[in-house]
């Protein structure tokens, strides 16, 4: 570990709000599990079938409303206020726990759960509360054209422009809870490596995109970053 970063650049999963107590994709138990993705995460499916995706989504709201952020969270929000380098957050989460913890400079690359799109006119609405094919753009006042501004397989992820920057720029790259299996975000870690960052990847187990990582620390990220964060800011004190 380099004493003081200039640049960081932190790529969250659904792991890392697992000690939150929402339900990852891919586990045994996880989303994709109860749920086909060509049913539910398409644009196709949601085409064809707009009310069950709105359902779906808004199934999901009270229990991310809900949730609370862990240690994980908020040893970033901790690292942001106490480190002199910049620290970014790109998450791949649709819940707001960065945005709980305290967190500034997120990125919600795949899009937020409390938010909706209006097809007409890009206007995004705001709401936890439940949007249907009925809902009303609140900007153009269009009926029926709210989407969830949940981005779907098939569509481009929001944000890359300014994230493409930041992944350039950054001297640490560090992966919390993601399978590394949904692109383009899993070859993020491959920009920034080829950039010259220095790149971690926190998970409890082995991921399959692994190449580009300097280092693995297993654990739970509750446990693990929390320790990696008091490092950080502990090794930037030895250098003052
Ligand atoms: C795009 C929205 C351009 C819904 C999501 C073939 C090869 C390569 C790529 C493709 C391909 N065919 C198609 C593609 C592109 C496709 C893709 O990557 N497909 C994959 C599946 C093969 N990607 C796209 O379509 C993207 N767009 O490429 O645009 C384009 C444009 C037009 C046409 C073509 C291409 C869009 C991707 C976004 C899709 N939307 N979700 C929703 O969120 O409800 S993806 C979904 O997966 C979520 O967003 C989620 O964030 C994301 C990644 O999942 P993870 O967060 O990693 O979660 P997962 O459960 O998998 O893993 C959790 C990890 O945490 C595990 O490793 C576990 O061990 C660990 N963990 C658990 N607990 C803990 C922990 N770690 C630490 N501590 C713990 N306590």
């Amino acid at each position: 570990m380099k004493k003081n970063y200039q640049n960081i650049v932190i790529l969250s999963g659904a792991g890392i709000s697992a000690e939150s107590g929402l339900a990852t994709f891919r586990s045994s138990n996880g989303l994709w599990n109860n749920h086909r993705v060509e049913d539910v995460a398409t644009i196709e499916a949601f085409q064809r079938n707009p009310e069950y995706v709105h359902d779906f989504y808004n199934e999901m709201k009270p229990e991310l409303l809900r949730a609370q952020p862990n240690a994980a969270h908020r040893a970033i929000t901790e690292l942001q206020k106490g480190y002199k380098g910049k620290v970014s957050i790109v998450t791949q989460n649709v819940d707001t726990l960065h945005e709980k913890a305290g967190s500034k400079n997120i990125y919600h690359i795949h899009g937020q759960i409390n938010q909706a799109v209006c097809l007409n006119c890009g206007h995004i609405l705001e709401t936890w509360s439940d949007v249907t094919t009925e809902t009303a753009c609140p900007h153009c006042e269009t009926n029926g054209m709210m989407k969830p501004n949940i981005v779907f397989f098939g569509e481009n992820l929001l944000y890359m422009n300014e994230v493409d920057r930041l992944l350039k720029e950054c001297d640490l790259f560090i992966s919390v809870g993601t399978s590394g299996v949904v692109y383009p975000a899993a070859g993020f870690v491959q920009i920034a490596k080829l950039h010259g960052a220095d790149t971690y990847e926190f998970n409890r187990e082995e991921t399959s995109n692994n190449y580009y990582f300097d280092h693995h620390i297993f654990g739970s990220a509750g446990s693990t970053l929390p320790i990696f964060v008091k490092e950080l800011l502990e090794s930037q004190k030895a250098e003052i």
